[in-house]
C-alpha cells in the first residue's frame, strides 16, 4: 500500500492546497485519479486490489462510477471475466433513454467500483438507475476513503463500503516518506474533523417505464376515425410496421406494396419522386391497401402557412388529399398549418401526424420544439393522429397521451447511420425503450435480397417489442 500511495504522489494525482471538491466544502487535498489511464501498471494494481477486497465469485456484474472508475471496472472485468455494465451520465443528451448500458437479467448482483468516496453520493447515483433496472447493489469497492461520511450514507442506503486505505493513512504515509510537512498533514487532520459527515442529496431513483396501452385501448381512445382505424389495422394484421416505399418509380412502388401488403399496417410514400407519376397512381395504390388491409401515408412535410398547404394538400398534380389516409406537417410556421390541412382533411375523415421529432443528424426538432409539437396536437386532437418521433419516452413530461400515435423513422436491424446524417435504431430500442408504436422502415426492406422476407422479419421484431412492453 505504501508503494501504491507513493506512486500515486509521484504522479501528481495527490495533491495540496486548496480545492473545491464536488460536494461544496473546501479541502486542503485533491485526489485526482483519472491520470492512473496512463499508468496501465498502476491501473493493473488498483484494479486488482480492489476486487482482492471482497469475495468475486459472489458479484455477476461490475459497474464502475463514471467517469474515473469506468477503467478500473474494466481492468476488473476483464481479469475476473465479471461482464461490466455502464451507467450512462447523460441519458437525456442522447436520447437512447437507456440509463444502463450492457446486458443483464433482473435480479443480478451488481458490485460498484469507485476510486474515491468522499459523501457517497455519487455511488448513490449510480446505484439508483443499477436498482431501477431490477439489479441488487450491496457493495461498493473503492480505493480511497475520505472519512466524510460515506460510509455511513451508504450503509443507509444498503451499500456496504469496501475501502483500500483511508485519506488520513495515505497522509501519514506521505509524511513519513517526508513528501508532505508535518504542517500539512495536522492541516488535513483538522479538516478532516470538521468536516466528518457531507450530507448526500437525496437521490430519486429514475421513474419505471409505465405499463403500456394496448393498440385496442389506444384505438378506443383516438378521437380521429383515421387514427382508429390505423390502430385496429395493426392489432388485426399484428403489425406495427410502415414501409418507408421510397423506389424510383411508381411502377416500382405498386409492385412493392402488392408483395409487402400483408405484412404491413401502413405504406408511406414520397409521391414527387416519381417520373412515371399519372392521376390514376392514387386509386391504383388505394385498391392494393384495400386488398391488404393498411392505410397510406404521404410523407409531403407540409412546412408552409395555413392558406398555401389548403392549396399544395388538395390542388397540383398529386391531389394527395384524394388517396392519402395520413399526411405529415412540420410546426415551424405555428398552429395555422395544423388549422389549413384540417380545413380539407377532416371533412374527409383524413389525419395528419407531426413531426415532433427527427432522426437525422444534427436536426433542430427537439427540447422546446417537440414540446411545442405536442401542445399542438393535443389542441387539435380531432385531426392530429400523432406525431412523427425518435424517443418519445425521453419528452419533458413523458409521452404525449396514449391516443396519439408514434411513429418512428430510421430503423433497421443494426444500429448505425447513412452517409447523409440518416441515423438508425433497431426495432426492439424503437418500441420497447423509446415507446413508440410503429417502426417505419425504407431501405432495410426495399434494399433487401427478398423485401417481403425481410419485411416479414421487421414486422415479427416490431411485434415482439410491443408484446415485451405491453405484456
Ligand atoms: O425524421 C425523419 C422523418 C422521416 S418521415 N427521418 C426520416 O428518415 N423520415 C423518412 O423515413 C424519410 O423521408 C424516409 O422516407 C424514411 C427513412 O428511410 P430509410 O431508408 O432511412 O429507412
Amino acid at each position: 500500500m505504501e508503494s501504491l500511495v507513493l506512486q500515486l504522489h509521484a504522479i501528481e494525482a495527490v495533491k495540496f492546497g486548496n480545492f473545491k471538491l464536488k460536494s461544496g466544502i473546501q479541502s486542503p487535498i485533491y485526489i485526482d485519479l483519472r491520470l492512473i489511464v496512463s499508468y496501465p501498471s498502476l491501473l493493473r494494481e488498483i484494479s486488482e486490489l480492489l476486487i482482492s477486497s471482497v469475495s468475486s465469485s459472489t458479484f455477476d456484474i461490475v459497474c464502475g462510477v463514471p467517469y474515473t472508475a469506468l477503467p478500473i471496472a474494466t481492468c476488473v472485468s476483464i481479469s475476473n471475466n465479471i461482464p461490466m455494465v455502464m451507467r450512462r451520465k447523460e441519458v437525456k443528451d442522447y436520447g437512447t433513454a437507456k440509463a444502463i448500458e450492457g446486458s443483464f437479467k433482473e435480479n443480478q448482483s451488481c458490485l460498484i467500483v469507485e476510486d474515491l468516496v468522499t459523501s457517497g453520493a455519487s455511488v448513490l447515483e449510480t446505484a439508483a438507475p443499477l436498482r431501477a433496472v431490477g439489479l441488487k447493489v450491496t457493495d461498493a469497492v473503492v480505493l480511497i476513503d475520505r472519512e466524510q461520511g460515506g460510509r455511513e450514507n451508504l450503509s443507509e442506503n444498503g451499500i456496504q463500503l469496501h475501502s483500500m486505505i483511508k485519506l488520513t493513512e495515505m497522509v501519514e504515509i506521505l509524511r513519513k516518506n517526508g513528501k508532505v510537512t508535518e504542517e500539512m498533514e495536522k492541516t488535513v487532520r483538522a479538516f478532516l474533523e470538521e468536516n466528518r459527515r457531507v450530507s448526500v442529496p437525496a437521490v430519486t431513483p429514475p421513474p419505471k417505464p409505465k405499463v403500456s396501452v394496448t393498440y385496442s385501448e389506444k384505438a378506443k381512445m383516438a378521437k380521429n376515425p383515421t387514427g382508429k382505424k390505423l390502430f385496429e389495422v395493426m392489432e388485426a394484421k399484428e403489425s406495427n410496421l410502415c414501409l418507408a416505399a421510397d423506389v424510383s418509380t411508381a411502377a416500382e412502388l405498386l409492385a412493392l406494396a402488392d408483395k409487402v401488403g400483408p405484412e404491413i399496417c401502413l405504406l408511406k410514400t414520397h409521391v414527387d419522386i416519381f417520373p412515371d407519376f399519372t392521376p390514376d397512381f392514387g386509386s391504383q395504390l388505394r385498391s392494393i391497401a384495400e386488398r391488404h388491409n393498411f392505410l397510406i401515408f404521404e410523407d409531403r412535410k407540409f412546412a408552409d402557412i395555413g392558406n398555401t398547404v389548403t392549396m399544395q394538400y388538395e390542388g397540383g398534380i398529386f391531389r394527395i388529399l384524394e388517396w392519402a389516409d395520413i399526411v405529415n406537417a412540420h410546426i415551424i410556421s405555428g398552429p395555422g398549418i395544423v388549422d389549413g390541412l384540417k380545413l380539407k382533411g377532416l371533412p374527409r375523415g383524413r389525419g395528419l401526424l407531426l413531426l415532433a421529432e427527427m432522426s437525422s443528424s444534427g436536426n433542430l426538432a427537439k427540447g422546446d420544439y417537440t414540446a411545442a409539437a405536442v401542445k399542438i396536437a393535443e389542441d387539435h386532437s380531432d385531426f392530429v393522429i400523432g406525431f412523427i418521433s425518435v424517443n418519445p419516452a425521453s419528452w419533458q413530461g413523458g409521452p404525449a397521451n396514449p391516443a396519439f400515435i408514434h411513429a418512428t423513422p430510421g430503423v433497421q436491424m443494426v444500429t448505425g447511420g447513412d452517409a447523409l446524417g440518416q441515423q438508425y435504431n433497431t426495432p426492439y430500442s424503437v418500441i420497447f425503450d423509446r415507446g413508440s408504436d410503429i417502426i417505419i422502415v425504407g431501405r432495410g426492406i426495399i434494399k433487401a435480397a427478398n423485401p417481403a422476407e425481410a419485411a416479414r422479419e421487421y414486422r415479427l421484431q416490431g411485434w415482439d417489442a410491443y408484446k415485451a412492453r405491453c405484456f
